[in-house]
């Protein structure tokens, strides 16, 4: 059994150390080693102690980190893949309900679903690991070797964008021409997911822009400018988000004060996906004036958590295409690169961070 190194926590209890670990890899369909593991929200929160919806996996005492990643094949006992092929594995792992059974064990009704780093299951923050073909997805374009860590975030990302298009069924949200009629969205936050959030409401023809309670550094405004993303401080301009209203609201804070405040300026027929989780934010107040604002004007709240198989695909499509088109303008979203003994990066965000990442070769 090879001891390697791996990035552990001790769920739901928190902290973050670097650990030698004994894996067994004698029998493998498929061995894997990541190349890059991306460090986000829900990995700081369960650093935190603040998520407590995280375990360790049954009989271990401690959980290995990571859930987002870009990953080499090292040897592979099935034909679908061979040695030096780009991979992203996916979180979720089935449960037995009948959504896992259909493969959607996103839409896990039980909550017996597992997520690797995260429920249950360790993740993908060691030096080498195995894995079943049917949980990897494969990236075609070699030149996507670093920004194909997005592949994971941004497959929330369309999934949300699949629960907007079944509730906004409802009422008319589309052109005849199939393309979105003038609608604006407002993305709560600045960080990778709201990021992704905004190019993808770009992608799909809707107005959009992210918003926060205070400025940006330089060099983010900078990625989001050379993009071509939109945002605004919300505590200097509170009227500007959108003096029309808002159709999609799309929260990435967890904060329910801020929620509710924008809440407030969704227009008829609207839509707000809740997509942060902050098991820390502050309670806020929801009002019977609230209530009576929701139900008057049709507005639909939605929670989106995870993402199907099917996301993962259209997550390295879109990669792929903003990739040719944006070249290092994209590769910049990743801020930067960390040795895995670098654990302080766990506790508190970077200064400029939109993604940091571990590199482990
Ligand atoms: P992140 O980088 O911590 O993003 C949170 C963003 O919210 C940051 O830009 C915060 O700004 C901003 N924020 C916090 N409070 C406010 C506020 N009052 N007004 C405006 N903006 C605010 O994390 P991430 O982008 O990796 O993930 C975003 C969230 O989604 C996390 O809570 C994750 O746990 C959650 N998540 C959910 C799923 C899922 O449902 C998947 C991935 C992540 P600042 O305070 O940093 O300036 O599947
Ligand atoms: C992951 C999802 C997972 C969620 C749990 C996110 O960071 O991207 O796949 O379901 O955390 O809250
Ligand atoms: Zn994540």
């Amino acid at each position: 059994m090879p001891s390697i190194k791996a990035i552990v926590t001790n769920a739901p209890d928190g902290g973050v150390s670097v650990k030698t670990i004994n894996t067994d890899i004698s029998s493998y369909k498929v061995l894997i080693s990541p190349i890059y593991t991306g460090v986000c929200g829900t990995d700081r929160g369960i650093v935190s102690s603040s998520l407590k919806f995280a375990y360790n996996p049954e009989g271990s005492d401690y959980l290995v980190l990571g859930h987002e990643s870009i990953c080499e094949v090292v040897d592979s006992k099935v034909p679908e893949f061979k040695a030096g092929d780009l991979v992203v594995p996916v979180v979720r792992r089935p449960g037995d309900c009948v959504n896992c059974k259909i493969g959607r064990q996103d839409n896990c009704s039980d909550g017996k679903k597992h997520e690797a780093g995260i429920t249950g299951m360790h993740g993908f923050m060691q030096e080498i690991f195995t894995e079943d073909p049917e949980f990897l997805v494969k990236v075609e374009d070699k030149t996507l070797k670093e920004v194909g860590v997005l592949t994971e975030p941004l497959k929330n990302v369309l999934k949300a964008f699949e629960v907007f298009e079944t509730v906004s069924k409802r009422a008319v949200f589309h052109g005849e021409d199939s393309t979105v009629l003038d609608k604006n969205v407002v993305v709560i936050g600045t960080g990778c997911e709201a990021f992704l959030y905004t190019m993808m409401a770009r992608e799909l023809g809707f107005r959009s822009m992210m918003i926060n309670r205070h400025p940006l550094s330089h060099k983010i405004e900078k990625i989001f400018d050379d993009l071509g993303l939109r945002f605004v401080n919300y505590a200097e301009d509170p009227d500007e988000p959108f003096s029309s209203g808002i159709d999609l609201l799309i929260d990435t804070s967890g904060d329910p004060t801020t929620v509710f405040n924008f809440l407030r300026k969704v227009n008829y027929n609207g839509v707000v996906i809740l997509f942060g989780t902050n098991g820390r934010a502050p309670d806020g107040s929801f009002t019977g004036a609230d209530i009576d604002y929701v139900v008057e004007r049709n507005i639909t709240i939605a929670g989106s958590v995870d993402a199907a198989k099917k996301h993962y695909l259209q997550a390295i499509e879109y990669l792929t295409k903003w990739h040719c088109s944006y070249g290092e303008k994209l590769e910049n979203v990743i801020t930067a690169k960390f040795p895995p003994e670098n654990t302080a990066i766990f506790t508190s965000k970077q200064k400029d961070e939109l993604k940091s990442v571990i590199e482990w070769k």
